[in-house]
């Protein structure tokens, strides 16, 4: 079944670093080898095998609207008959800017970089010139791309001071990162308490979607943003996953709170390298040229991306996330028929096309903890019985479900239908 995904796994452990450009692809969480795949149309993965799948991760996220939308390729096609690249400004650029300060409530100037990495790394960057402090503020479980400031786990003792949960990131680096815990604004103050003004920033994923899906208690973004407040530090919103995956502007419309510094990445270049950071004009100014901060990209805002991106967001309208939401509902509630008919002790997190069936035998997931306390292996043994049963789900317990507009009905009875049996093979 899966005879040269193995055979180009050892191929490619060869010549790139296990085998992958990403570490989550290389299946090491489920435990079995990669599956390569050759092409996608609308809903559908199609690996080097043969076999089809019914694609629900997306790429990860960006995905909107499936595999190789026409609207997407024509973009693409028409920008790159034309050149792909000048290094220098293009219309396009002001047009996707303008776009997304329509879309997003709190940006009203935007810089594009070419990942979410980059698109965070360089917010904090500004928030630390911006404030002149040099602390930020991030939580445990909640990933903001590989940038050695986020490569942090919590250190022991009263300060929360961070250590390095990487080779390479440096004592001195993780020094300047504090880690708090997801869903508690005590955990928050504390932190602040302790190193009072010498905060630069608070960096949240707004929904969780990097260990699960986690939501936000209903006082906690907002509880945020008023500690931001008192101890005048900036509140960054890493919508990398969220933004125009839940609603038109992302967990802050969907919140109703508007954080000062927001990155982007994924749904923003369609299916191409982008990310993105914005917020108000006035700290948006401190950046390079206008202002001292410095950032600076090659291939930032190249006409090809932008074109890719831009064909996405003109078509995220309300009509786009009703069918978002129709989808990923009937799958959710498909799959809480299955975990009651099949007795399994699991739950489901979700908000809008995002999703995560956790094996826990808690009645919640809410933070690091409580995802950390999930069955794994059972977890490993759910994604291996889908995937031989044509169904793609992220390789991961800590990642989640991307749902696209291009699923039929067809294909969320079919995921359904397998979902019952993968949970009854877990038995
Ligand atoms: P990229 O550098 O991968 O474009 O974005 C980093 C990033 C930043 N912020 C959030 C909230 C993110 O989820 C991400 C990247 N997400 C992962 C999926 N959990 C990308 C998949 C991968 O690492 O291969």
């Amino acid at each position: 079944m899966y005879k040269k995904s193995i055979k180009a796994f050892q191929e490619s452990s060869k010549v790139i670093p296990g085998g992958v450009n990403s570490p989550v692809r290389a299946f090491k969480s489920v435990g079995c080898d990669p599956v390569f795949f050759e092409r996608g149309k609308g809903s559908k993965l199609y690996d080097i095998d043969g076999n089809k799948y019914i694609d629900c991760v997306s790429s990860w996220g960006p995905l909107i609207f499936g595999h190789s939308d026409k609207e997407t390729v024509s973009a693409i096609n028409f920008c790159s008959e034309k050149g792909t690249t000048y290094g220098a400004p293009t219309l396009i650029e002001t047009e996707i800017a303008e776009k997304i300060v329509q879309m997003v409530p709190s940006i009203e100037s935007v810089r594009m970089v070419n990942s979410g990495t980059e698109a965070t790394m360089s917010a904090i960057r500004l928030a630390r010139g911006y404030t002149k402090k040099e602390l930020i503020i991030k939580f445990a479980g909640n990933y903001h791309g590989h940038g050695d400031s986020f490569l942090i786990k919590a250190g022991s003792g009263a300060l929360t001071l961070g250590l390095p949960d990487s080779p390479g990131v440096t004592k001195n680096t993780a020094r300047d990162t504090l880690i708090a815990t997801y869903n508690d604004k005590n955990s928050v103050e504390k932190v602040l308490k302790e190193n009072i003004d010498n905060v630069a920033a608070i960096i949240v994923e707004p929904i969780a979607g990097n260990m699960g899906l986690v939501t936000p208690d209903n006082r906690f973004l907002k509880g945020l943003r008023e500690l931001s407040l008192e101890y005048e530090c900036l509140l960054i919103f890493d919508e990398v996953m969220t933004g125009f995956r839940v609603a038109q502007g992302g967990a802050q419309e969907l919140y109703n709170v508007k954080p000062d510094i927001t990155t982007l990445g994924k749904v923003i270049g369609g299916g191409l390298p982008v990310g993105a950071y914005g917020g108000s004009k006035k700290i948006m100014d401190y950046l390079a040229p206008q202002g001292p901060v410095y950032q600076a990209g090659t291939l930032s805002g190249n006409p090809l991306a932008m074109n890719a991106g831009l064909s996405v967001l003109k078509r995220l309208n309300h009509e786009t996330f009703d069918i978002l939401e129709k989808v990923s509902l009937k799958i959710h509630k498909g799959f809480l028929r299955n975990i009651e008919e099949t007795n399994t002790k699991a739950i489901i997190n979700r908000v809008g096309s995002m999703m995560t069936l956790f094996f826990t035998d808690s009645d919640n997931v809410c933070n690091f903890e409580d995802a950390l306390s999930c069955d794994t292996d059972k977890y490993s043994n759910y994604f291996k019985s889908m995937l031989d049963m044509g169904v793609y789900l992220p390789p991961s317990q800590y990642e989640c479900c991307f749902f696209s507009t291009s699923l039929t009905n067809d294909d969320i009875d079919k995921i359904i239908h397998s979902n019952k049996i993968a949970l009854n093979n877990l038995k």
